[in-house]
């Protein structure tokens, strides 16, 4: 039965969403918030209609079908997730909503692995789920390839798979992909470093970059799309060197990089805070000075709650946001394939630009026009 139904929803949405299958590169240049949001409005009916008539009733099958698990009984509905780690302030709100969402009290059995930042633990996890037989797994792929063999043996056992935050860029065997579109972040960061050094008079920048996981879609996105931006302007990287999206590979970077490189960059991006965070107190013990109006420009990306502290403490010139708040929206997927219908193939979660107000500068990302946020009281303690 679960095999028949998982058949079914691959089918159609693979007919609908194939470009989306592999995540951001399909994924539409600068959506913050106005545009993402409807995705989440009654996607599956127009997804429905649309494929139909190129399938043999797929979906009226899965109507049958889907009614007969958990939901309607009052069983709980067994979710699998296969979560990246625990190493930043992002992936642990990340982990609490996953785990507010799919609560008992919401209906849910929830088997959370922390595959602590490996690959090989991840996949293990993946096919204890297959083992456990759940209803639903989740992945938050800590690298997005190596993916196609489990994912055929999900399918195989009839188990749908929702992939969340980072893609996947070697298989199609999942139905939706609920993520922040990393590219643009990475854009979003150069566009504004471009304004920001006009309006501040600087012409020559001489960039480093601390990058996240290596072979990450988070990582992968945030290097290109800003480096499409720095070759443009013919900006020099000086180097780029993984600090695995923590404090501590943050700080070690740095110290290697203030010794390598000092009195030659006037620019550090960090692709996540807590990087940034390791990277502040390494420039500390050597001396630099960084934030607005000092030496150097410190670029950053998630704005967690401590990231905005640091922009409206004058470290941090500018946080580029990635809302790790995913899995209400992954629930109304599960709940779309509960009640028989096609989910999205892909669901964008909104993000936010921020800086203090002598920072926000006008910029476009893809020649859409960007509006910033200025960081106050208010904004941190809204911030996640
Ligand atoms: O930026 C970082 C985390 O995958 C978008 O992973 C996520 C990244 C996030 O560790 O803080």
């Amino acid at each position: 039965m679960k095999k028949k139904l998982l058949a079914a929803i691959l089918a159609s949405t693979m007919v609908l969403g194939l470009t989306a299958c592999g995540g951001q590169a399909a994924a539409p240049a600068a959506a913050p918030a106005a545009e993402a949001a409807p995705a989440e409005e009654a996607p599956a009916e127009e997804a429905k209609e649309e494929e139909a008539p190129a399938e043999e009733a797929p979906a009226e099958e899965a109507t049958e079908e889907a009614a007969e698990p958990a939901a309607a009984s009052g069983e709980l509905i067994n979710v699998g997730f296969a979560q990246v780690g625990h190493e930043s302030d992002w992936r642990t709100a990340s982990t609490k909503s996953c785990q507010d969402v799919f609560s008992e009290a919401n209906g849910y059995n929830l088997s959370f692995v922390d595959c602590d930042n490996d690959s090989a633990a991840q996949l293990e996890a993946v096919r204890s789920f297959i083992e456990q037989d759940v209803d639903y797994i989740i992945i938050d792929p800590i690298v997005s390839t190596g993916w196609d063999t489990v994912l055929t043996e999900c399918e195989d056992a009839g188990i749908p798979v929702i992939v969340i935050d980072r893609t996947i860029d070697d298989s199609d065997k999942y139905v939706s992909w609920v993520g922040s579109d990393f590219l643009t972040e990475g854009k979003a960061a150069g566009e504004w470093l471009k304004a920001y050094a006009a309006k501040q008079g600087i012409s020559e920048i001489n960039y480093l970059i601390i990058q996240g996981t290596t072979g990450s879609s988070a990582q992968i996105g945030r290097t290109d799309g800003f480096r499409e931006i720095a070759k443009a302007e013919g900006w020099n990287e000086l180097d780029a060197q993984t600090g695995d999206f923590t404090e501590a590979g943050g700080q070690e970077v740095m110290e290697s990089f203030c010794k390598s490189y000092a009195g030659k960059f006037n620019v550090v991006i960090c692709e996540n805070d807590n990087e940034a965070f390791g990277a502040m107190t390494a420039m500390d013990n050597a001396g630099v000075k960084y934030g607005p109006g000092n030496d150097v420009i410190l670029i950053s990306y998630d704005a967690c709650t401590a990231g905005l502290k640091e922009v409206q403490a004058g470290k941090i010139t500018a946080d580029f946001e990635c809302n790790p708040l995913a899995a209400p929206t992954v629930e109304k997927v599960i709940q779309t394939l509960q009640s028989g219908g096609t989910p999205e193939a892909q669901i964008l979660v909104p993000d936010n630009w921020y800086a203090l107000k002598d920072q926000i500068v006008d910029f476009s990302v893809d020649g859409n026009k960007q509006s910033m946020t200025e960081v106050t009281d208010a904004v941190i303690e809204a911030q996640y």
